[in-house]
């Protein structure tokens, strides 16, 4: 009877949280958050009582994901060895070990970051099923050190997007198309849509998606997530497959902002096999980006519009919403700064990326151990995608690839460097560190759907929350394959972008707008999700 109360007045003070407000169940009785709405403190909390176990939750995860993916095509595929590495950290814990900030916990992870297990890294490509690599990631790696369990591989935009001129976010060949939970055929925002949807109906805690431009703020907006996109160089890219080792970047897609902090502090630090992570600021010290978290943050906060960036005019809901949010962060004490660019509209070319990818990708192609199509180049890649049956060529066509080989060259060349350099400039003096530096700002804010551009050529962090959604009477509008863009109850987001290295700024400011706004909890939810909770699970 004692322990029974113990774990009501535990359950219940969880119970207490914003969380629970929003959508409450119930675990033996006792009132606990439903899976679309828990944190890592609640499920850690759940645990540690012995109010379920991280088989519990595993089991949980993947009756909610057999429940979803029918319709959604969030996942790819699960991992066959999940409930055994649940129950070796379940024993873990009951013998009083828990071996990191994310000991149990179910994580979902892009299909471009390879794990050296049963499941395959695909990038949603038939190329690579049956791949093998030498190891994990550095980013499975970590999860893994850090107590995750590695429950499945999201879906995602084919190549993370870098295929097609006339594809659409969220579509492989391998996983089908992703669809969004918040309106019927919704476009999932790319390239991570499947981490994106996964996370956002509560198929595990959280997920990891990677960004070259866009790809982790846009199908965190489209989720009503928080999403992170590190500074290129804070996450190890070893063993991830690339677009672009100058702006490819790992991060986490979380409901909450401490969420994503608590997984950016357990994936990011140097890394020998990428040496990228050696331009880190603060070498094996990892900043304690919990502790950044700061709800009066926005107080003396100095934030930065560049108008003459922006598109005022194009999206007037987006544009509507932006302003209201800037007056809240005034009325919590934000000094709002005039920042324009001094280089309004850059004229950036698929040179960078074109010749980046021919380089990158053959580098992942000769770290596999086992290679089923024997792919050594993007040539070979191509060919194979132009003939292979299942890959949908041409209705979906292989522009950016055939952009990339008609340059006739790679990153090593001269060429390159002139664009490269030019982007650095566009990003740096002339974008977004220039209007930094000029009025010496924390952060510059846009709308997370103009966010990612000058960020992306210059490796530099965005933080996207959540903002506002499409009103219920919204007309919807659809893309040419018919995936809504604009749609009743939509959501999308606020970028705060930042200087290298400044996640903690940036985390502690979005974190300030979201305690203030709480846009996820008190918005629409989605349409569809599983309805499957801890409850129908334990003591079954
Ligand atoms: C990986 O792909 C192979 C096909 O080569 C398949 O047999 C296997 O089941 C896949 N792994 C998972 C976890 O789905
Ligand atoms: C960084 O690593 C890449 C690939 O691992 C290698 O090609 C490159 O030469 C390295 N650069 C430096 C400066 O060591
Ligand atoms: C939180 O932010 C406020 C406003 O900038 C500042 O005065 C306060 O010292 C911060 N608190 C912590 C614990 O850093
Ligand atoms: C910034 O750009 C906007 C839009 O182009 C312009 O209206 C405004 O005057 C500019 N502000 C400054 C301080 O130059
Ligand atoms: C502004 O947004 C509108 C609507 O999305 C679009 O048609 C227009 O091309 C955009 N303008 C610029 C300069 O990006
Ligand atoms: C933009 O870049 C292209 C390719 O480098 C060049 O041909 C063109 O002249 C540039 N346009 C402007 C306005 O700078
Ligand atoms: C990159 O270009 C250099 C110079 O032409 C060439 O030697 C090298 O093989 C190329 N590498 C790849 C992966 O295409
Ligand atoms: C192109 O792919 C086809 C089918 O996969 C293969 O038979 C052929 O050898 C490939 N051609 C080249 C030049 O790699
Ligand atoms: C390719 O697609 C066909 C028709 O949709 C399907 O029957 C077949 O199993 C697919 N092949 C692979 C390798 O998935
Ligand atoms: C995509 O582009 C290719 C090549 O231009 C074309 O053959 C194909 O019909 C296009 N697909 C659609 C759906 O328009
Ligand atoms: C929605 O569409 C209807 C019919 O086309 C039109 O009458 C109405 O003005 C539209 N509403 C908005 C908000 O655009
Ligand atoms: C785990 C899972 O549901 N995998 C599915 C992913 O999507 C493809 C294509 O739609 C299915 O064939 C898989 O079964």
């Amino acid at each position: 009877m004692a322990r029974l109360s113990n774990l009501l007045t535990a359950a219940s003070a969880v119970c207490l949280g914003i969380a629970c407000l929003a959508s409450c169940s119930t675990v033996k009785g006792v009132p606990f958050p439903a899976l679309i709405d828990v944190t890592i403190d609640d499920l850690e909390e759940g645990l540690s009582r012995g109010l379920f176990t991280s088989v519990d939750l595993v089991k949980a995860y993947l009756a909610r994901i057999e429940q979803i993916n029918p319709v959604l095509h969030v996942i790819n595929e699960v991992n066959p060895d999940a409930l055994t590495i649940a129950a070796e950290l379940d024993a873990l814990r009951a013998s009083g070990t828990t071996i990191g900030p994310l000991h149990g916990i179910p994580i979902i992870i892009k299909d471009n970051i390879a794990t050296a297990d049963k499941m395959n890294n695909t990038a949603g490509s038939f190329a690579l099923v049956g791949a093998k690599v030498p190891r994990d990631s550095t980013m499975a790696a970590k999860l893994r050190k850090a107590g995750a369990i590695i429950l499945a591989k999201a879906n995602l935009s084919q190549w993370a997007n870098y295929r097609s001129s006339n594809s659409s976010s969220g579509w492989s060949a391998y996983g089908g198309q992703v669809t969004g939970a918040y309106y019927p055929n919704e476009d999932p925002g790319g390239s991570s849509s499947g981490s994106g949807v996964a996370a956002g109906i509560g198929l595990c805690l959280a997920t990891l998606g990677t960004e070259t431009s866009g790809s982790i703020i846009s199908p965190a907006q489209k989720s009503n997530l928080v999403g992170i996109k590190p500074t290129v160089g804070l996450t190890s890219r070893y063993l991830v497959i690339p677009i672009s080792s100058h702006q490819d970047t790992i991060g986490p897609l979380a409901r909450t902002v401490k969420d994503a902090a608590i997984i950016l502090g357990a994936i990011a630090g140097p890394d020998q096999y990428d040496n990228y992570t050696s331009a880190i600021p603060f070498g094996d010290k990892v900043p304690d980006y919990v502790s950044a978290l700061n709800a009066s943050a926005l107080s003396g906060a100095r934030i930065g519009i560049p108008y003459n960036a922006l598109n005022l005019t194009g999206n007037p809901t987006e544009m509507a919403a932006f302003f209201s949010a800037v007056e809240i962060m005034k009325s919590a004490g934000a000094t709002i700064v005039d920042a324009n660019f001094t280089v309004a509209q850059p004229n950036t070319t698929a040179v960078v990326l074109g010749a980046d990818f021919v380089s990158d990708l053959a580098a992942y192609f000769s770290e596999l151990t086992y290679n089923p199509y024997d792919l050594h180049s993007l040539e070979d890649l191509r060919n194979f995608t132009q003939t292979f049956a299942n890959e949908s060529y041409p209705d979906r066509d292989t522009a950016r690839w055939d952009a990339a080989l008609d340059l006739g060259f790679n990153n090593t060349d001269i060429r390159f460097w002139q664009d490269y350099q030019n982007n650095l400039y566009w990003g740096g003096e002339g974008g977004l560190f220039g209007a930094i530096a000029r009025n010496d700002l924390d952060a510059v804010i846009m709308p997370t759907s103009q966010s990612a551009g000058r960020a992306a050529i210059q490796g530099a962090p965005i933080v996207s929350v959540p903002l506002s959604y499409y009103p219920a009477t919204w007309n919807v509008t659809k893309n040419a394959r018919g995936l809504v863009q604009q749609g009743p109850n939509v959501p999308f987001g606020l970028g705060f972008l930042g200087d290298l290295f400044t996640e903690e700024k940036l985390i502690s400011l979005a974190y300030a707008f979201e305690q203030k706004t709480q846009v996820r909890i008190k918005g629409p939810k989605p349409y569809i999700a599983p309805n499957i909770e801890l409850g129908d699970i334990v003591g079954f």
